[in-house]
């Protein structure tokens, strides 16, 4: 047949793509206003003007998709698939706009409208389908492997709740209201694939065959469905796919169960299926082995597979080639029933021999622990499996038989092969998922240097004794510098291309670029130029909570910033505590003494689990305390404290480039990396923290000098823990200072002193966190803090020096790492 149908010349001038001039922008923004919203063109709201813009943005974004998915196509490379329960992806077209080099165009055409760009980009709404770090790192991730062209695709689910809303009520708590970000309206970056669907099975039974096959069937089967979300590379054609599942009831009713009278029943099972997809799990770092949780993995990684594998058919290559043309990141042990699952579709499915199909499995699965919290290691109930996925219970059985072979290694130790077992004893038994993640996938790695060197001599130490090291690395995390310089800080991004007279892509692209910043150091201009756009963005920030808290903020105060989910690990409470230490000795100050004293405002944003007693009543501290401090005359005008509920994406944009200091603090050992450090850092704020996470790889690449440091070291909190279970020493021996500020706030200073008895005894009875042991070497550095900041000079010497040495936490390095030494993947790029 002939291509293309018709006149080509007529198909030659309608393909020619979108002219990406000011008067084609606003043409085309006009033209969605009128035809896709329906709306009339001259009575416009930014809502709407929002809604044209995004539209238009979209165009551009699904030709540049169509392309790159073509090439791909075409040209057949190995690909990567980033495997993660969450997505956190904030706002989109602000940075749509950035990577395809149309934001001037836009705001130019947007203007001539009558509108406001800034005003248009508040419009959108967070997609906040993550809780923190580890959903962020996601999505720094697809922006980094666009960016570089490299042929990465996310799989994930499109919850129709995100992480929940945050508010806080007259008493200072938390309260949590539902996320519904879909209802906007339309979505405009996602395209709905109506006819990429999969079934996917649970319950019902599994019937061995001959050798190690079986037949899975019965139970209930829903219906995955696509949609597609596009990600545009910075300054490259290149747009990659991050495919989300929604759950659909497989027929709109069960018509045996209508036909049988029972319509009840009918619209119940329509109803769970939907279930699946309808909420992301708020919790972090804790599992709780809810039966719908179980089906939201298995529902995703099925799906997910079933997508994988088809797409490696349509190559016609023989299946020995598999792990050729496919790797997969397991981004935590989340999708860990993948393992089990694509055995099952080799074995059942594809004839393949046992042996051959673990050799294809294990070459295929990569493995990111992100956290060697004990509580945070997932589990399921072998009963709880059996009967939703009865043949992928077998199977794990068949692995963990066949994984028996360890006993010969190290024979005799019963002890060691009991620990590296895949189900632990007990009633019920319990699946253990990082064991199968790691014995499934050819690479583990951690995602700090410290935090890998921990996994291989504690979680994994018995593993790395059977394999051998090498299948143990480190990847340290890594930002993306177009959402976490460029966007959140576009006066500093301009303020860097024009002192080292380079186009921003240059350093946006490679970030050790930044390194050239170091020459200007000492020169006192630039040294102006920095600090005021360090003080716009603290204008910008106090803007903010003006507009939408309605209080004043002294901007010539020093900001102090911890965001981040609330933890005990995180500390809060040390932070909490030592603000409450500065107000009482201001308050033991002569009103002489404190005219002295330089103004901090400290700021906190942060959600809490639902069910996490101990971090809502932390915030709850934090509330109170502001309210009593920031309303004393005495003191309100050189200490000043917030909270800022809900924190998103979106806000921490607003809040990382106005900081001077921000603080990480966790208890030595058990902040994986953090990732937010590396945001403060780049956009010239300095850290107070632990030697802990990724704090320690960007104190080696700024100096330590540049660092405030504090703390116990990881080898000592172990011990520590000891000594506090079994030779407790009373606090007000251990640490008179916190022992007061315990005392105060038991006796009501701020507010009811009963309701913060369960907080306050954890910290008076097993410390578990250890906050007796760090309380004064961390005033003391916040002492330190104080006094750098009084030689203004030499303090935005150090910002500038930390920003400059912040080349090695690109998201860019990192995905190269992953690329390289991992995927075995090449950048590959459309005409
Ligand atoms: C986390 C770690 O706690 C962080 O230290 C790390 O930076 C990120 C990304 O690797 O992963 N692990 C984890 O479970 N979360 C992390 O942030 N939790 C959340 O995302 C809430």
């Amino acid at each position: 047949e002939k291509w293309p149908k018709g006149d080509e010349k007529v198909w030659r001038t309608a393909l020619r793509g979108l002219d990406t001039d000011v008067p084609s922008i606003t043409k085309s923004v006009v033209n969605h206003v009128q035809t896709s919203l329906a709306r009339q063109a001259y009575n416009l709201d930014n809502l709407g003007a929002y809604q044209a813009a995004a539209l238009s943005v979209r165009d551009n974004l699904i030709l540049n998709w169509n392309d790159t998915q073509m090439h791909y196509t075409r040209k057949a490379p190995k690909r990567a698939y980033y495997l993660s329960l969450e997505f956190l992806m904030g706002r989109t077209l602000d940075n749509a706009l950035l990577n395809l080099g149309l934001k001037d165009k836009y705001q130019e055409g947007v203007h001539q409208l009558g509108f406001n760009l800034e005003d248009i980009l508040e419009q959108e709404r967070d997609a906040a389908l993550g809780n923190g770090g580890l959903g962020r790192l996601a999505a720094c991730y697809l922006d980094s492997s666009a960016s570089q062209e490299l042929p990465v695709w996310g799989y994930g689910l499109r919850y129709k709740y995100g992480i929940f809303q945050q508010l806080i009520g007259p008493d200072g708590s938390q309260l949590e209201a539902p996320d519904p970000w879909l209802q906007q309206g339309d979505n405009p970056w996602e395209l709905p694939r109506l006819d990429v669907t999969y079934e996917v099975r649970f319950y019902g039974h599994a019937e061995r065959l001959d050798g190690m096959k079986a037949i899975w069937s019965g139970g209930q089967e829903v219906v995955a469905m696509a949609y597609d979300t596009m990600i545009p590379g910075y300054d490259t054609k290149s747009t990659n796919n991050l495919r989300l599942w929604e759950s659909k009831p497989k027929r709109g009713f069960d018509l045996q169960s209508f036909n049988a009278g029972d319509y009840e029943r009918a619209v119940e099972s329509s109803n769970s299926a939907e279930a699946i997809t309808s909420v992301l799990y708020p919790n972090d770092h804790t599992t709780f082995g809810k039966e719908l949780r179980l089906k939201q993995q298995y529902f995703w990684t099925a799906a997910s597979l079933a997508d994988i594998m088809r797409r490696f058919k349509n190559l016609g290559k023989p299946i020995t080639e598999f792990p050729d043309y496919v790797a997969i990141q397991l981004n935590d042990t989340h999708p860990t029933l993948a393992i089990p699952e694509l055995m099952r579709i080799f074995i059942d499915e594809e004839d393949v021999p046992w042996d051959a199909a673990w050799q294809l499995v294990t070459n295929t699965f990569f493995f990111t622990n992100h956290t060697v919290l004990p509580e945070a290691l997932e589990k399921w109930p072998v009963p709880l499996m059996q009967s939703l996925l009865p043949r992928h219970m077998q199977i794990i059985f068949d692995i963990h038989y066949l994984h028996v072979a360890v006993e010969k290694k190290f024979p005799g130790d019963r002890d060691k092969f009991a620990r590296m077992s895949l189900i632990e004893e007990g009633y019920p038994q319990q699946v253990r998922m990082a064991n199968l993640a790691c014995i499934g996938s050819r690479k583990v790695n951690g995602v700090a240097e410290l935090h890998s060197e921990l996994v291989r001599t504690t979680i994994m130490k018995d593993f790395v004794d059977y394999y051998g090291i090498s299948k143990f690395a480190n990847v340290t995390n890594g930002i993306t510098p177009r959402r976490w310089l460029d966007q959140c800080n576009p006066g500093l991004s301009k303020l860097i291309s024009e002192t080292l007279k380079l186009p921003k892509a240059a350093f946006l692209k490679d970030l050790f670029k930044l390194e050239g910043l170091l020459k200007f150091v000492d020169d006192p201009i630039f040294q102006k130029k920095w600090a005021a756009i360090k003080q716009s963005n603290k204008e910008r920030l106090a803007h903010y909570v003006e507009t939408t808290l309605g209080l004043k903020i002294n901007t010539h105060a020093m900001f102090d910033v911890q965001i981040k989910r609330l933890h005990e690990y995180k500390r809060q409470t040390l932070n909490i505590m030592g603000v409450i230490h500065r107000y009482l000795t201001l308050k033991d100050m002569t009103p002489e003494q404190r005219k002295t004293v330089n103004p901090k405002v400290v700021f906190f944003a942060g959600k809490a689990a639902p069910g996490y007693y101990i971090a809502k009543l932390t915030i709850r501290l934090i509330v109170n305390a502001a309210r009593i401090i920031n309303s004393d005359p005495e003191t309100k005008d050189i200490l000043q404290l917030y909270f800022l509920p809900d924190y998103s994406v979106s806000l921490a944009e607003v809040l990382i480039p106005a900081s001077d200091i921000s603080q990480h603090i966790s208890t030595a050992g058990t902040e994986a990396s953090g990732t937010s450090n590396m945001k403060f850092c780049l956009n010239g704020g300095l850290l107070v923290g632990t030697v802990d996470g990724a704090n320690i790889e960007i104190a080696e690449e700024v100096g330590e000098n540049n660092v405030f440091f504090f703390g116990h070291l990881t080898p000592a909190v172990e011990d520590l823990r000891y000594q506090h279970m079994y030779h407790a020493v009373p606090i007000e021996q251990k640490c008179p200072p916190l022992a007061r500020v315990l005392n105060e706030v038991s006796a009501g200073r701020f507010g009811d002193g009963s309701v913060y008895e369960p907080l306050l005894n954890t910290i008076r009875q097993h410390d578990y966190y250890l906050l007796t042991e760090d309380f004064d070497s961390y005033i003391q550095a916040l002492q330190l803090v104080d006094e750098a900041y009084q030689d203004r000079t030499e303090w935005i010497k150090k910002s500038i020096r930390t920003s400059a040495k912040m080349g090695k936490f690109s998201s860019d390095r990192a995905i190269q790492d992953y690329a390289q030494e991992y995927w075995n993947i090449e950048s590959t790029k459309p005409e």
